[in-house]
């Protein structure tokens, strides 16, 4: 399953912040702290032009809490980034977010000035929910859907920060097969765009292997199925997702294990992990190596 969808709104967006840009003294990157890797927009990094990101892993409240340490240990490696693990339940750790943004900039603050900061990320990640509990009160329109926010809306925290929140974006091609599944299982692409039987049987796959006694205890299944379909549809049996003769309601039972992992009732459940995404950027460098080797072969 490949998905596209990068609706006009989106394209604008990433035209807005682009222009916004120069004025931006930290970006805070919001990721979904279930997928730090497939929500992690590379338009961001391009738009970012260097200056200083927070990475701010969100949901962390349905992550699995020993994976969402080594997401945020991995990122704090990096250069020029920052990383901390945040959920609107614990607003605590979030409202340590304007004094880590000063201390970025201390000339600015030290002058009197607002430090600038712009809030990106994938839809339905949490943006305008932590605009919220920063600001104290319901500022920023929320929704559990992806595209809530349509447009830049910069706020003022008495903290002495500007702080900008941005509509969701998707990139207009997510090539990474992975990545598509686990956003589309995750909230952040719209219904019409993905297709729910085809996630499910992708997530029914991962969560056996990843998560099996979720599955079981969740769905009350004494063994798990082998294979993707048969598992889905042992769970919508278990549920009550037939038709007329029995025969399991393949799209409705889809819908449900999907929702289930969404609202957190499978548990606490990390779908990217650190090793993963290591062996990816490992085979990732070997590819490019080999295709430069290729170029200077046939430069030669
Ligand atoms: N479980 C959980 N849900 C959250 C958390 N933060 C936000 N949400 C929910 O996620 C949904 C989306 O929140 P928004 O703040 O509208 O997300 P957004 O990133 O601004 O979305 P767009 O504007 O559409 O890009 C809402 O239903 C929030 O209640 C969190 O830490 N944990
Ligand atoms: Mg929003």
């Amino acid at each position: 399953m490949s998905i596209q969808w990068f609706p006009g709104h989106m394209h604008k967006a990433r035209k807005e912040i682009a222009k916004a840009m120069p004025e931006i003294d930290v970006v805070i990157e919001v990721l979904d702290a279930r997928l730090p890797y497939s929500s992690a927009n590379p338009m961001v990094a391009k738009l970012c032009q260097g200056k200083p990101v927070i990475k701010l892993l969100n949901k962390s409240d349905l992550a699995d809490p020993a994976h969402t340490e080594q997401w945020v240990n991995w990122f704090r490696q990096q250069d020029n980034v920052t990383a901390l693990d945040v959920c609107m339940e614990q607003p605590k750790a979030l409202k340590r977010l304007p004094e880590l943004c000063k201390s970025l900039f201390p000339i600015r603050a030290e002058s009197g000035r607002n430090v600038r900061a712009m809030i990106m990320g994938i839809p339905n990640v949490g943006k305008s929910t932590i605009i919220n509990t920063l600001f104290g009160r319901k500022i920023a329109k929320v929704g559990n859907e992806p595209a809530v926010t349509r447009a830049q809306q910069r706020v003022l925290l008495k903290e002495g920060m500007a702080l900008s929140d941005t509509p969701g974006m998707l990139w207009p091609k997510i090539e990474d097969v992975d990545a598509s599944y686990r956003l589309a299982a995750s909230g952040a692409v719209r219904d019409t765009a993905m297709a729910y039987e085809e996630v499910a049987l992708y997530l029914a796959g991962l969560l056996r292997r990843r998560y099996p006694d979720a599955l079981l205890q969740r769905y009350k299944l004494k063994t798990l199925a082998e294979d993707d379909l048969t598992l889905v549809e042992d769970i919508g049996r278990k549920r009550g997702c037939l038709r007329a003769g029995g025969v399991v309601e393949l799209h409705q039972a889809s819908e449900l294990l999907i929702q289930e992992l969404r609202a957190g009732h499978l548990g606490r459940i990390t779908l990217d992990t650190v090793a993963e995404w290591e062996t990816k950027l490992a085979e990732e460098a070997a590819q490019a190596a080999a295709l430069q080797e290729q170029e200077s072969d046939n430069e030669s």
